[in-house]
């Protein structure tokens, strides 16, 4: 398993949307190693291929609490088939947006069907931590990034910064 580099917005491979996966074969398995290997090294709770330059349809999360057995996701080809009505504010993150945080409202359940690495179909309800993760990933894999929810001003503001970022990285 192998840390790879995430891509830092403004970048145009985070604003395509992702292509669906044929089959798991090793590729997507070496795939989900590293993105998993990525996200705990960050450290995040969430991951999607398209934040590694892969315009592949795989995201990965572990949204466990700290006192919990960690509890490592992969989904391919991640589909959203209900949103609650329930709406729930909470502070996003973005390992491609460092050190911001946000606030923002999503529908407070999801249900999502996913192909897993053993190449079956599952299929789950999620809330909490877990809803507001995979909502994230998967506007990921869409080519949005959660300050499409802010307003236009705190957008550019934020862009700004993260082109300030990158300079200041460059350099070093
Ligand atoms: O997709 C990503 O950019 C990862 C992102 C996922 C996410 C966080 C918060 C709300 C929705 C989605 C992160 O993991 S940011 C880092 C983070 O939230 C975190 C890091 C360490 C411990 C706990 C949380
Ligand atoms: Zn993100």
């Amino acid at each position: 398993m192998a840390i790879r580099s995430i891509l830092i917005h403004p970048d145009p491979r985070l604003r395509k949307p992702a292509a669906s996966v044929e089959a798991v074969d090793d590729e997507i398995r070496a795939l989900a190693g590293d993105m998993l290997a990525t996200m705990y090294e960050a450290p995040g709770i969430g991951l999607a291929a398209t934040q590694l330059g892969v315009m592949r349809q795989v995201f990965v999360m572990d949204c466990a609490a700290k006192d919990e057995p960690a509890q490592p996701m992969v989904l391919v080809n991640p589909e959203i088939l209900w949103r609650s009505e329930e709406t729930e504010t909470n502070e996003e993150g973005c390992l491609s947006i460092p050190e911001v945080y946000e606030d923002v409202t999503r529908p407070a359940r999801v249900r999502l069907r996913w192909m897993g690495l053993d190449g079956a179909a599952h299929e789950a309800e999620f809330g909490g931590r877990w809803a507001v993760c995979a909502q994230h990933e998967m506007d990921h894999l869409n080519g949005r990034l959660f300050i499409d929810y802010l307003s236009a001003v705190k957008r550019t503001m934020i862009t700004s910064r993260m082109r300030k970022l990158k300079r200041e990285k460059a350099r070093v």
